[in-house]
């Protein structure tokens, strides 16, 4: 029979109420084991409530907690076996000692769960494909709206449906691709003639070959939102000392968590930390203020600083805007201009202490840049959280993203396969152009289908299904 596993799957901590979670043919056995009120008759997907003994037919056996027991019946569960829940309350004490009732309860070939057994079990039994398990594990870790959304419609199954269409095509190509192997004279009448092979016939297989590229493409093209998603807009901070940068910081996080003094230099390494503004993920990097300097600390700083703005998606130039431009400011723009960076954002700052900082002369040197200008001091939070959120939203475009509503591919596993289906396409498409033998790229054609069933989990080893559910945490 098969294993019946068992685990604490909700956090570690004390909390309100916590869940063991159990799953196998042993789950009515271990509810007679454990529940004082044993119910008549058991209906799937109700919740009864029992204080919770270690062995209930014993009367004198310790009462560990009371919970509520809820049994999901096969294969109407989320693994597709048996499954309970028991809802206890959120004390680690009690949740680790009901745990233990269940694999001490000598009922046979119960053991704790490995992390990610529960979904690995779903994805085994049919009740989701590799793509919607992946997803539950993005959604776990989902660090703001816009990695949820992605996640939650990846988990409804609409990128695998996206992939079973296209596998689908590919399936009647190869059918095709196989007459014309079997029966190659007979071309002419059955298929249509030149068109079979010609370029520009979308109906040719040349063209339908073209229109599938076309497909793995369009969500290949999706990965840039996906990074963003998964790892956030990287925001560079940088301007010379003194100009506001860390103020900008703390703004923009909610905190004074970066060290603000009217003393030049105060930063002196990158300080990197993860927000999430409107929705959209965000690292947001203060720097080391640039400028010429003999201390060896504010050098290596400064180096810092240069590197983290050639990683930057989107430079914050931060100007004291009270006084005239100077050398050290000219030391700055000297280094973005030299990044041509194309999404930077120019923030004229102090203007509370008054305007000697005109926007035009800034255009004249960042004629790419979006300037505003604004007082940290005076407008604070509310203001630098605005100009942020606009800039990205201006630069990125993510306004027009339904994340709810399209693939996007976050999941660099997928974005292999991709890859290779994108080059097998490719391949079969100019074998058959340049006249080989059909049977050489209709074999392409196969591996990009296979490649693209390995992203739904079709035909993958083992060493796959273990790198994707080690990423799991206990319990899932
Ligand atoms: N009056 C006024 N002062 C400001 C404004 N923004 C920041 N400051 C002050 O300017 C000084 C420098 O601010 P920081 O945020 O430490 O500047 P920084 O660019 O990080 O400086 P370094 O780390 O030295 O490169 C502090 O005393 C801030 O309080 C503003 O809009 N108006
Ligand atoms: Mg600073």
């Amino acid at each position: 029979m098969a294993d019946t596993i068992a685990a604490i799957s909700s956090a570690p901590g004390e909390a309100g109420i916590g869940i063991v979670k159990i799953s196998g043919p042993a789950c009515k056995d271990i509810m007679k084991k454990l529940m004082v009120s044993f119910p008549e008759t058991i209906e799937p997907r109700h919740a009864y409530l029992s204080r919770v003994s270690r062995d209930a037919s014993s009367p004198d056996s310790e009462i560990i907690d009371e919970a509520l027991f809820i049994y999901m019946q096969a294969p109407n569960s989320y693994t597709g076996e048996d499954v309970l829940e028991i809802q206890a309350h959120g004390s680690n004490v009690a949740l680790k000692s009901i745990l233990q009732a269940v694999l001490d309860s000598g009922i046979e070939d119960v053991r704790m769960a490995e992390p990610g057994e529960f979904t690995k079990l779903a994805f085994l039994n049919g009740k989701m494909d590799l793509s919607q398990a992946e997803a539950v594990i993005d959604i776990i870790n989902a660090k703001s709206d816009l990695s949820l959304s992605i996640a939650e419609s990846q988990s409804a199954g609409r990128l695998g449906d996206t992939i079973r269409d296209i596998r689908d095509t590919l399936l009647d190509i190869l059918a095709e691709m196989a007459v014309n192997i079997d029966y190659p004279e007979e071309d002419e009448d059955e298929i249509g003639g030149d068109g079979f092979f010609s370029d520009d016939d979308d109906n040719g297989i040349v063209g339908q070959l073209r229109w599938v590229l076309s497909d793995v493409q369009t969500l290949m093209e999706t990965a840039s939102i996906g990074r963003i998603a998964r790892e956030g807009i990287r925001v560079v901070i940088a301007g010379k000392p003194n100009a506001g940068k860390s103020s900008l910081m703390n703004a923009l996080l909610g905190e004074g968590r970066v060290i603000v003094t009217d003393v030049p230099g105060t930063t002196r390494d990158t300080v990197e930390e993860s927000v999430s503004i409107n929705g959209v993920p965000i690292v947001l990097v203060d720097t080391a203020g640039l400028r010429t300097t003999d201390d060896k600390v504010e050098k290596i700083g400064i180096e810092r600083t240069e590197k983290a703005m050639a990683s930057a998606d989107l430079i914050i130039l931060v100007l004291d805007g009270s006084q005239d431009l100077d050398d050290k400011d000219d030391t700055v723009l000297g280094y973005i201009e030299k990044m041509n960076s194309e999404h930077l954002l120019v923030v004229i700052n102090k203007d509370d202490l008054g305007r000697s900082v005109s926007e035009e002369e800034v255009r004249a040197k960042l004629p790419q840049a979006t300037i505003v200008r604004t007082s940290l001091i005076e407008k604070g939070v509310p203001e630098a959280v605005k100009l942020v959120s606009n800039a990205v939203r201006d630069m990125y475009d993510l306004g027009s993203i339904n994340a709810k509503e399209m693939n996007i591919i976050t999941n660099e596993r997928h974005m292999r396969m991709l890859r290779n289906a994108e080059m097998n396409l490719d391949e079969a498409i100019s074998m058959i152009q340049s006249g080989e033998p059909l049977e050489v790229a209709e074999l392409s054609v196969h591996y990009a289908y296979d490649s693209l069933g390995k992203i739904i989990g079709e035909e993958v080893g083992e060493e796959v299904l273990n790198t994707v559910f080690s990423k799991f945490c206990l319990g899932k």
